[in-house]
This record gives C-alpha cells, sequence and structure tokens, in this order.
C-alpha cells in the first residue's frame, strides 16, 4: 500500500543536500529553486572524435539548473545568506547568467535586485532573464570589469549586497558540483576541465574536491585544466586584457576577480590554464550539439575545445576520466546559434517543395 508521504515532493537543493559542507545554520532561511544535482553525461562521440579510446569523458551539464547555469549554485547560498544578516537589496555586475541567477532568487524572497551588464554584449537569453524575473537592469557603455569596480564601489558606499563571486557565499555553494562529482564517480577524476572567466568556479571546484578528499569522500585529486577565450586570457597572458574580445561574452572579461584563486588551482593540482581560439569554440559548441545531443553556451565549449586541443597534443594519460563542466545552456545565447551559414529554409506547403527540401 502505497502513502500519501510516499510521493512527498523531495527537497534536493545543494543546501540541504550538503549542509554539513556548508556555512549555514538552523537560523539560515533557505532560498532555493532545487538546484544541483544535475547529470553526469557519458561522452559518446568526443573520445572517438579525438583518438581517446580508453578514456571516459563526462559533461558536467550545469546548463540544467533552474535559471539554465551553474551559477545557481552559489546564488542559492549568497541569497540565503543575504536574507539571514537582513540585507534588503542585491547587486551584481554580469556577463548575464549572474544577473539571471541573482535576480531569480532574490525575486524568489523578496529582495530587491539591481545588476549592471555590458551593452550590447550579453547573450539575449540571459538578459531577458533578469528582465522577467524583475531586477532593475542597467546597461554600461563599458565592459565587464568596469561594471565590477562599480558594483564594488556602489556595495562599499551602500547597505546593498553584493552577490558577484566576491561574495564568499557564492564560491561555497558553487563548490556542490565537485562533491556531486566525486559522489557520482565513487572518485574524484583525474582530469576536470572548466571555462574560465572571473575564475570563481575553477577556485571553487578546486575547494570542493580538496574539501570532499579530506573528508574521506575520494582518495584522489584532479588535475585542474581551465580554458580562456584567446581574446580574453589574462591569466594566459599574465596580465590583465584591456579590452576583452571573445564571441564567448560569457567569458569576456580582462581581469578577473579570483584570479589567485584560478593560479592555486591550476599549481596545487599540476593542471594548467590554457586559451581557445573563437574558432575552436565554435567547433567545439557544434560537435557538442550534432554529435552529442548536448546544447551549451559558447563559453561552455571552451571547455572542450581545451579538450580537443589537449588531446592533439596526447596529453591524456589512458585509462582515465575526465570530467568537462559545461556550465550553461544553449538556449541561453539564440542569436550565436543563429549565425551560421546552415540557415533554416521556408517553402510553400506542398508535398513536392518538402520532399525537395528534406532532400537538398
Ligand atoms: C556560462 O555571469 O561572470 O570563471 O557575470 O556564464 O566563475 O567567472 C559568468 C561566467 C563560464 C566563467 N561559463 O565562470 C557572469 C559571469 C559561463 C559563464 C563562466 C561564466 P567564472
Amino acid at each position: 500500500m502505497t502513502t500519501a508521504r510516499k510521493f512527498a515532493v523531495k527537497k534536493i537543493g545543494i543546501i540541504e543536500r550538503y549542509q554539513e559542507y556548508l556555512p549555514v545554520t538552523e537560523q539560515t532561511p533557505i532560498i532555493s529553486l532545487n538546484e544541483g544535482n544535475t547529470p553526469l553525461i557519458l561522452a559518446e562521440g568526443l573520445p572517438r572524435e579525438i583518438g581517446l579510446k580508453n578514456v571516459r569523458i563526462y559533461y558536467k551539464f550545469e546548463g540544467l539548473n533552474p535559471t539554465g547555469s551553474f551559477k545557481d549554485r552559489g546564488m542559492t547560498m549568497a541569497i540565503s545568506k543575504a536574507l539571514e544578516e537582513k540585507s534588503k537589496a542585491v547587486m551584481c555586475a554580469s556577463t548575464g547568467n549572474t544577473s539571471a541567477s541573482a535576480a531569480a532568487y532574490a525575486s524568489r524572497c523578496g529582495l530587491k535586485c539591481f545588476v549592471l551588464i555590458p551593452e550590447g554584449k550579453i547573450a539575449k537569453g540571459k538578459l531577458i532573464q533578469a528582465y522577467r524575473y524583475g531586477a532593475k537592469v542597467v546597461m554600461i557603455k563599458g565592459n565587464f570589469d568596469q561594471a565590477l569596480e562599480l558594483v564594488k564601489e556602489i556595495t562599499k558606499k551602500t547597505k546593498i549586497t553584493l552577490v558577484n563571486s566576491i561574495n564568499p557565499y557564492r564560491i561555497e555553494g558553487q563548490k556542490t558540483a565537485a562533491f556531486e562529482i566525486v559522489d557520482d564517480l565513487g572518485d574524484a577524476p583525474e582530469y576536470h576541465a572548466i571555462p574560465v572567466g572571473n575564475a570563481g568556479n575553477i577556485t571553487a571546484y578546486w575547494k570542493g574536491y580538496q574539501e570532499y578528499k579530506k573528508a574521506g569522500k575520494s582518495e584522489t585529486l584532479p588535475q585542474m585544466l581551465g580554458f580562456q577565450a584567446e581574446g580574453s586570457a589574462p591569466i594566459v597572458n599574465g596580465k590583465p586584457v584591456a579590452k576583452p574580445e571573445t564571441i564567448a561574452t560569457a567569458i569576456r572579461i580582462g581581469n578577473p576577480a579570483s584570479w589567485k584563486g584560478a593560479l592555486a588551482a591550476r599549481d596545487e593540482s599540476g593542471g594548467l590554464i590554457d586559451a581557445v581560439s573563437d574558432k575552436e569554440i565554435t567547433q567545439a559548441y557544434r560537435f557538442i550539439a550534432e554529435q552529442e545531443g548536448v546544447f551549451a553556451e559558447p563559453a561552455s565549449a571552451a571547455a572542450v575545445a581545451g579538450v580537443m586541443k589537449l588531446a592533439k597534443k596526447k596529453y591524456f594519460k589512458e585509462g582515465t576520466r575526465i570530467v568537462i563542466t559545461l556550465t550553461g545552456s544553449g538556449l541561453k545565447d539564440p542569436d550565436f546559434a543563429l549565425s551560421f551559414d546552415d540557415k533554416i529554409e521556408t517553402v510553400e506547403p506542398t508535398f513536392d517543395a518538402v520532399s525537395e527540401s528534406i532532400m537538398k
């Protein structure tokens, strides 16, 4: 016999799932949209494509979070803590995903949300999210780095809470993705590939892997492999980029806030941070959608492009596992998705016209 209880909705947000590893107490109000618990999808086509027969590659598909990116893991923490600390308003600079996530979580608990974004350089899906979740959206005639400086100044001079990843609660929440990977694989993978923009996420994963190992949940640590876009590669170049450019607008960042965290992740894990070109990003973006059935945004594809690049150099050892974080959904950036030559045809509604079109 079944009871109603059996059908009770199980709460699965990252705070409830991993509270013993997070700075929360019984007093912390949990603002959650059941983020996290994203799938680790086995890559079928990619190992074949890059000639890695004896290597397992997995996509940690963060595009399946409530607002379509990994930012929700950090935002459930940052917004819950802001509320606990009696804040009335939050603010962030964003290349898009942070603002979408901040706006959603703020709307859920009545916090005001202000977002500062670079004009013309944010994917449409992200812009409409922040807007429709009810945030006050302000565009600046400048880039992300300038927006972040302004947000730092404004939040210092007011009582508004900053929810960019320099807010440590963001990193705390985001580290739970590493926990989930270890929980799914039974240990850490040998390699973890991830795109790098403001460098909060690579910092968070490295923290997560280390903490989980200390807790006895894994025996090993992965090499952290970070990838920036060539035109926005301050960490690879060793100096800030004043005018960052890339089609992967999410990582169009010239002076990452968590620069030091990224270097620590790279060096302590024996990994690397490398750059990939827009052409390589675009090829990887198309490959995973067209041959793996996984639609991620261009910035996410930077990590796939990085793995492709390293495989060509025979970087990966046999018998290992690579996890690639696909940070955001492909649906975020419809303009980029529709910008290719293989245009969609419109034909007359007849058997002959449709037959002719599909046989081309
Ligand atoms: C899809 O939303 O910085 O290295 O303001 O949206 O932790 O910055 C987004 C970053 C990778 C880079 N992939 O992560 C923002 C923002 C996607 C992203 C990154 C971002 P970080």
